[in-house]
């Protein structure tokens, strides 16, 4: 197979992602290869782990901006090591590749990016005339990456990370070819109900995949073992999207240390209840399916059984009888009134009879 997932940790904290980005990558069944960048500060007993998941770990030497200037400017000095990121250039075992942060979270399979050229990747939430490089498309090949390190000496990058090199390398992305934009639910913004709450109603579950951006990673937060629920202890005003995927986060992290194991187990019975919960949402069941889950004695209690659903059911019942109810008392007076209207009052009367036919058999129902 000559393509392949890349993603890079330089540490054991952030280990943590790649671990659970694998795992989310095994669940979509994706038929390309998983390679994992490590460097030396990743510890033999991650390493260990990491490989249940990923198929092959590539050590490659920490590469640092020293930029400290502007990443001071950023707040966020522990970028530099993200310049090591460059080095994925340099797998020329394969011919093309896609490259995700270890903060990403697969949500559905994504190996359409492999019909995509370098360089594709979605616009920056920050900055949309920049591409975000949590997620991309890339070919490696050694004259791009000595090209990159040459930009990288003689320019610099104006962010002091990654990002701010690639998008000076690749100049072109904004406006040469619109296929090269990823689409946002490529690389989609954890807390973007903070941002655009509508958007994410109208079309969060298409969303692929989930960046969880910023300082504060899904796994700095308090997970309590016992309610099997996070607490996000490090953000005061968590948006609902937040809550909703770190949760998510968390739940697979916790199968992928109970199971490990990753590369066999994609079964749907591993899959945590949040994960089934959002699939469910994205494929909703068939009225058939609901049926079949109801007399089964599972009806989908906070989905499309919930109380909420039935109670707006019934109430939308009473409204449709009782407007009948109104439509019939008031058509009866003209259907025996007034000769030069009664060919409409014939038409009308004949509706009512029907309308009021078809309530009987919900009012026996409703008895039930
Ligand atoms: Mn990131």
């Amino acid at each position: 197979m000559d393509e392949a997932y890349v993603s890079l940790t330089t540490n054991d904290d952030y280990a943590q992602g790649a671990l659970v980005l694998g795992k989310s990558l095994r669940n979509t069944k994706t038929t390309r290869k998983l390679a994992l960048m490590v460097t030396s500060g990743v510890s033999k007993d991650k390493r260990n782990q990491l490989n249940e998941v990923w198929d092959v770990l590539i050590d490659v030497t920490l590469l640092d901006s020293e930029d400290k200037e502007n990443l001071v400017l950023l707040s966020r000095p522990e970028l530099g090591c993200t310049f090591s990121k460059l080095r994925a250039w340099t797998l020329t075992q394969f011919k093309k590749c896609v490259f995700l942060d270890a903060d990403t979270l697969v949500l559905q399979n994504v190996d359409d990016l492999f019909e995509r050229e370098e360089l594709s990747a979605a616009a920056d939430v920050g900055w949309p005339d920049c591409f975000n490089s949590g997620v991309f498309v890339f070919k490696p090949d050694l004259n791009t990456y000595n090209d990159l390190l040459k930009h990288a000496k003689t320019h610099g990058s104006f962010d002091g990370g990654d990002q701010g090199l690639l998008n000076e390398y690749f100049s072109d992305w904004a406006a040469s070819n619109i296929l090269r934009h990823l689409p946002f639910i490529y690389n989609m913004v954890s807390s973007v109900t903070y941002s655009y709450a509508p958007a994410f109603k109208r079309f969060g579950l298409g969303a692929k995949i989930v960046h969880f951006l910023g300082s504060v990673k899904p796994w700095h937060h308090h997970y309590n073992p016992e309610s099997e629920k996070v607490v996000l202890t490090h953000i005061s005003n968590p948006s609902q999207s937040d809550l909703v995927f770190v949760q998510m986060w968390w739940d697979l992290f916790g199968v992928a240390q109970k199971s490990g194991i990753g590369a066999g187990s994609t079964g749907q019975s591993s899959m945590p209840q949040s994960w089934q919960k959002w699939q469910q949402k994205r494929e909703p069941q068939t009225p058939e399916d609901r049926k079949t889950s109801w007399e089964r004695g599972n009806p989908d209690y906070t989905g499309e059984d919930g109380f909420d659903k039935i109670l707006n059911h019934m109430s939308n019942i009473m409204l449709k009888n009782n407007a009948t109810a109104q439509q019939t008392s008031s058509v009866t007076p003209s259907a025996a009134g007034t000769s030069s209207t009664a060919g409409a009052s014939a038409s009308a009367g004949a509706s009512s009879t029907t309308q009021s036919s078809k309530v009987k058999p919900i009012l026996k129902d409703s008895k039930k």
